[in-house]
C-alpha cells in the first residue's frame, strides 16, 4: 500500500466518535453525499474484476441487475440506504440483504469508501477504519446532535456550523417561489432558509461547502474526501491536503490521471448532476 492509498482511505486528524444516530426524518440528504463520495473516492475495482475488464465483481453486478434504465447514481443509492429504523419505517425486520452484498457485516457504501472490496466477503476494512468512516459520515456532518429533547424539530435535530451554512443556500438560478409569490404581491416566508429547502442538497454543497480553505487549509469538502468531520476545529494534516489537491489535479489530465481510480467512462448521471 503506497502513500496515496493510504491517503485515500482516511486522514489522521482527530475524529469524534459519536453514537449511532436514530432519529428518523431527511435520510435523503445524508444517502446522497454518501454516494457522491463514493463516486470520487471509488476505483474501478470497487464493481469490476479488474481495472481494466468490464466484467463485474458481485456488487457491480447488483447493481447492473437493478437494470440500466436507472441512472447508475441512483442504483448506488438503492444500495447505499440508510438501515430501515434510521429511514423512519416501521420494519424493523433485518436489514436489506442488498446493503452488504458480499455478506462480510460490512454495508457496501462503507466499504467503496474504505478502498476494500464490496463484492468480495475476504477483503473489508478494520474495525477502527470501519467505526471511523461511520461516525464521520453520519448525519453528524451536518448536525451537532439529531436526537437531542426538544420541542420542535430544529431544537431536537440542532446544526452545526456547515449544516447551518447549507440551510440558508440557496440556489440563485434555481427556486422561482419567493419571486412568484412577490409579483403575486404576496410576502412569502422571507427568512434564512426561503428557498434553500428546494435547492437539492448536492447543488447547495457545491455552491457553499466545496471551496479549498484558505490559506492551506481544508475545505470541508476536502475534510470529508480525508474522512474528518468537517466543521470541527481540527484539521487535517496539511501534507495530507496537498496530496489531495494533488491526486485531484492530477485525475482531472488525461496525461497524469490514475485511469483505476474513479468512475473511468461513468458521467455522473441522475441527482449527481446537481454537484457539476
Ligand atoms: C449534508 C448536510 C446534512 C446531513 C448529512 C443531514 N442533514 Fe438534516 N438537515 C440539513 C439541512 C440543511 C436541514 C434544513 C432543511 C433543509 O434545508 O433541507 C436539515 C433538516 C433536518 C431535519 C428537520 C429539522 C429542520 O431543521 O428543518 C431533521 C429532523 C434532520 N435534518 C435530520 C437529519 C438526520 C436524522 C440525518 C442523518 C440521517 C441528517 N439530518 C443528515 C442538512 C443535513
Ligand atoms: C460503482 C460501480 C462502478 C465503478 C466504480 C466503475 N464501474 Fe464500470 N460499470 C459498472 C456497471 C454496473 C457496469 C454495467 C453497465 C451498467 O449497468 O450501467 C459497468 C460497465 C463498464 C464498462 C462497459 C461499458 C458500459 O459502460 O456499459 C466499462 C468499459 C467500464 N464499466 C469501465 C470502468 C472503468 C475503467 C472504471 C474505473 C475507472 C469503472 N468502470 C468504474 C459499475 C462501475
Ligand atoms: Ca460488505
Amino acid at each position: 500500500m503506497g502513500a496515496m492509498n493510504r491517503l485515500i482511505v482516511f486522514s489522521a486528524c482527530a475524529a469524534s466518535m459519536g453514537a449511532a444516530d436514530n432519529a428518523i426524518a431527511k435520510p435523503e440528504h445524508l444517502e446522497r453525499v454518501r454516494v457522491l463520495l463514493m463516486t470520487q473516492k471509488a476505483m474501478c475495482v470497487s464493481c469490476h474484476t479488474a481495472a481494466d475488464s468490464p466484467d463485474l465483481n458481485p456488487y457491480g453486478r447488483a447493481l447492473a441487475d437493478l437494470g440500466n434504465d436507472e441512472p447508475l447514481s441512483e442504483r448506488m443509492l438503492s444500495l447505499a440506504k440508510l438501515p430501515r429504523q434510521q429511514r423512519g419505517q416501521e420494519d424493523s425486520a433485518a436489514n436489506d440483504p442488498q446493503q452488504d452484498i458480499d455478506k462480510d457485516g460490512i454495508p457496501n457504501w462503507v466499504e467503496v469508501l474504505a478502498g476494500t472490496n464490496p463484492g468480495d466477503k475476504a477483503s473489508a476494512p478494520d474495525t477502527e477504519t470501519r467505526d471511523k468512516i461511520e461516525s464521520i459520515i453520519s448525519c453528524k456532518i451536518c448536525h451537532v446532535e439529531t436526537n437531542a429533547p426538544g420541542q420542535t424539530d430544529q431544537q431536537r435535530n440542532p446544526h452545526n456550523e456547515l449544516g447551518k451554512l447549507l440551510a440558508k443556500t440557496n440556489d440563485p438560478a434555481g427556486s422561482r417561489a419567493p419571486r412568484e409569490r412577490s409579483a403575486r404581491g404576496e410576502r412569502g416566508e422571507r427568512g434564512p432558509r426561503s428557498g434553500s429547502e428546494s435547492t437539492p442538497i448536492l447543488k447547495r454543497i457545491k455552491l457553499a461547502a466545496m471551496k479549498p480553505g484558505r490559506s492551506g487549509k481544508a475545505g470541508y469538502w476536502e475534510k470529508l474526501l480525508l474522512l474528518c468531520a468537517p466543521a470541527d476545529a481540527a484539521e487535517p494534516p496539511a501534507e495530507d491536503v496537498k496530496q489531495l489537491r494533488r491526486f485531484i489535479r492530477n485525475q482531472k489530465s488525461k496525461k497524469t490521471r490514475d485511469e483505476t481510480r474513479g468512475m473511468g467512462p461513468h458521467k455522473p448521471d441522475g441527482f449527481l448532476k446537481d454537484a457539476l
